[in-house]
């Protein structure tokens, strides 16, 4: 067992408590989390580390939804707008996979998340390429197998390709690393394809994840068949039509627990729609930024978590520069109260996603924890999450499992 005091701890727990020179006690699960003086008598004679002048504890942050596998891209993709980022996407695939693996860089981008502070991720794989180097991380890793593929004639290849991922990362299952099951889109992924895997992950209680609504472009293709969505595949098959409408494709899901990515063009039945069968909604406002897409009305939701997707279409990996941009978007609501709702949507609200047993500061929760540094003593602990916001570039200290890692 340890003890750790420091000037703040966030609890990040349903009504946000922030406990002023506070203690936690932990081994591989949380014992007790209070203040400074609770814990001295619960503890008589225990040593109890001090963290130093305006030092934070708080969860490790959670991103729900990343794409590991194009880590390598820096400036080899053409941002600005959903179809020309698709396009360049499908012709740089194979040079950018081929880089990273020349470069190591899922592993670097692994480590750069833990440097941040990130502790769970939930990576969405397209390939399986990022297994053996998810499987070796200290994070926490809810690993999305992906299946994605519209032409019918192929469903049967697609098919036993995508249960030889999931047979692979199945076999790599651990505390730590949880294998799960990702449709990609309803404009790439035929529904029956869909149905197929949806009852996969029913049977074996597995998570799913989906992009749904992210641009223009998918909103006009769904709904009418039209858009530049048809310029694109007709050239592909002369006779392509929409395979399923938005609420069906939201339907299909009605039995799993799914995280929706996007959403920008959603309508409000659709949201409804989503949150009454249990979803939740990720959000990703750089990405969604460079791809040409819509701000997505935050005021609107209750609950979202905000995440960074992945290289392919974001310029980092980190949570607090993307809660940064966040804080930048959304100018209608006071920036206090926003920079709350990020730190609870990488926090209690992601872990709720993944169903995970972290994501705040409780006794019997898993000793998944950070320290920060404001450097300063602070009075007003309203201000704690815009200054944590503002300042924080990596985390002074990473716990997992209890485990000092940084
Ligand atoms: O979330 C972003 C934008 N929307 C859709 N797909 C992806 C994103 N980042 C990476 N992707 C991947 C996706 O998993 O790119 C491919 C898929 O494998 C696009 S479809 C050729
Ligand atoms: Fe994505």
């Amino acid at each position: 067992m340890k003890i750790l005091r420091a000037d703040f701890i966030l609890k990040c727990d349903e009504s946000f408590e922030i406990i002023k020179d506070g203690a936690i006690s932990f081994d591989k699960k949380i014992l007790a989390v209070d203040s400074f003086e609770n814990i001295k008598k619960l503890y008589k004679d225990e040593e109890i580390e001090y963290l130093g002048e305006g030092s934070v504890i708080m969860p490790g942050l959670i991103n729900t939804h990343l794409h590991l596998e194009f880590s390598s891209n820096r400036i080899s993709l053409d941002y600005g707008d959903f179809m020309t980022w698709l396009k360049s996407v499908i012709e740089k695939r194979d040079e950018l996979l081929n880089r990273c693996e020349k470069d190591n860089c899922i592993k670097k981008a692994l480590d750069t998340i833990l440097e941040s502070g990130t502790t769970t991720i939930g990576a969405i794989s397209s390939f399986g390429d990022d297994l053996k180097e998810c499987k070796d991380t200290p994070l926490n890793v809810v690993y999305f197998t992906e299946i994605l593929g519209s032409d019918p004639a192929s469903v049967d290849m697609l098919f036993s390709n995508f249960l030889e991922r999931l047979d692979r990362a199945k076999e790599c299952e651990s505390e730590s690393f949880i294998p799960a099951i990702s449709i990609h889109s309803p404009y790439s992924t035929h529904p029956i394809l869909a149905k197929k895997v949806l009852e996969i992950a029913k049977d074996e209680g597995m998570l799913v994840s989906t992009h749904l609504l992210e641009s223009y472009a998918e909103r006009e293709w769904l709904d009418r068949g039209e858009g530049t969505f048809l310029e694109f595949l007709k050239s592909f098959n002369p006779h392509a039509k929409p395979m399923i409408r938005a609420l069906e494709y939201i339907e299909l899901f009605r039995d799993n627990k799914t995280l929706f990515t996007h959403l920008c063009y959603a309508t409000k039945e659709e949201i409804d729609a989503i949150f009454m069968m249990g979803g939740s909604i990720t959000h990703c406002p750089r990405s969604n930024r460079l791809l040409g897409s819509r701000r997505l009305e935050i005021e609107n939701l209750n609950e979202f978590n905000i995440a960074t997707d992945g290289l392919s279409s974001n310029n980092s990996l980190s949570l607090w520069d993307e809660m940064r941009a966040f804080l930048m978007l959304h100018e209608s609501l006071d920036i206090n109260l926003l920079a709350k709702m990020a730190l609870r949507s990488v926090t209690i609200d992601a872990a709720k996603a993944l169903a995970l047993k972290k994501g705040s500061l409780k006794e019997g929760y898993d000793s998944d924890f950070i320290v920060l540094n404001l450097h300063e003593s602070i009075d007003d602990i309203s201000k704690i999450a815009l200054m944590l916001l503002l300042f924080t570039k990596d985390a002074s200290q990473v716990f997992i499992d209890g485990k000092r890692l940084k």
